[in-house]
């Protein structure tokens, strides 16, 4: 296991730590591939009942490695791996619980997204920055966004990159419950005492009833925002956008 990944089992928990914090938890390829099989594992394991996902450090992810998305084509974005990794990120039939600490943007937002319940310290960050590098999200963040917060809320993160709180993102019913700060874990393990104790069988139909009622109507803009994501990577303004990023400086964008 990838010391990128922290995970432990135990009295029917899984619960994976990601551990990058000197780069704020960034979704690099292989933290996402170290994430999937481990999810893939822990659905497959019958001892296991709930899974439980957090950040090591200060953070739960600043988002996808922004050096990683630098270089990469359109072309490139097509047939990223990665792709199969959200997918099946995204497909676990146990739920999900997701404890966010500090930062909480772009992948790693979306990644507290996909969770079934997320507990949020009342400090935490939310938000889709994408677009202040030239890019949109590309696994789903928007579509999630737009169906939880309606119409209004959702563009003020999408096209202003504003970042809320996770009081905010509580009251506004981004996520499931709120914590004090640091307590996030905590809280999040008493939830997943609860769900270990109840019906395996009922939880997991429960989760896919309400996913059925939320996501599978998700399904054609989630494939829209992956292929937007992907065109987006070979224009000048992505490239503008990750320069200033390392540069420290405010992007120029130009519209190509
Ligand atoms: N990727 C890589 N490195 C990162 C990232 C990241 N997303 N975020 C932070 N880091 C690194 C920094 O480069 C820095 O490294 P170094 O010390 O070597 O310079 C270190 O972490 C600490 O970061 P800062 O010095 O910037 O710390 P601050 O506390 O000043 O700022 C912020 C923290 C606000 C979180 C700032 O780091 C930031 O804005 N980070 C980028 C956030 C962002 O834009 N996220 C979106 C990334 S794109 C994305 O997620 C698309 C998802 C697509 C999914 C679909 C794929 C299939």
């Amino acid at each position: 296991m990838s010391s990128m990944l922290i995970t432990e089992a135990g009295e029917g928990l899984f619960h994976a730590r990601l551990n990058r914090p000197e780069a704020h938890n960034a979704l690099n390829t292989a933290l996402l591939q170290a994430l999937s099989e481990a999810f893939a594992r822990a659905d497959d394991d019958p001892s296991i009942r709930v899974i439980l996902i957090s950040g090591t450090g200060e953070h739960f992810a600043a988002g996808a490695d922004i050096n990683e998305i630098a270089d990469k084509t359109e072309a490139e974005g097509a047939d990223d791996v990665r792709k199969t990794y959200w997918r099946q990120l995204q497909s676990v039939r146990k739920p999900v619980i997701a404890a966010v600490e500090g930062y909480c943007l772009g992948g790693g937002c979306e990644l507290a997204l996909s969770a079934d319940l997320c507990v949020a310290a009342d400090d935490a960050s939310f938000g889709q920055p994408e677009i202040r590098l030239g890019l949109i999200p590309g696994a789903g963040g928007l579509q999630r966004l737009a169906d939880r917060l309606g119409k209004a809320r959702a563009m003020r993160l999408a096209l202003l990159g504003e970042r809320i709180s996770g009081a905010t993102a509580y009251d506004w019913g981004l996520v499931s419950h709120r914590a004090d700060r640091g307590e996030a874990v905590t809280t999040a393990r008493s939830l997943a005492e609860k769900l270990v104790k109840a019906a395996p069988l009922a939880v997991e139909a429960s989760k896919a009833a309400v996913l059925k009622a939320t996501e599978d109507r998700l399904n054609d803009g989630l494939d829209w925002e992956r292929r937007a994501f992907e065109r987006l990577l070979s224009s000048q303004d992505k490239i503008e956008g990750i320069t200033a990023f390392r540069e420290k400086r405010r992007p120029t964008f130009t519209g190509q």
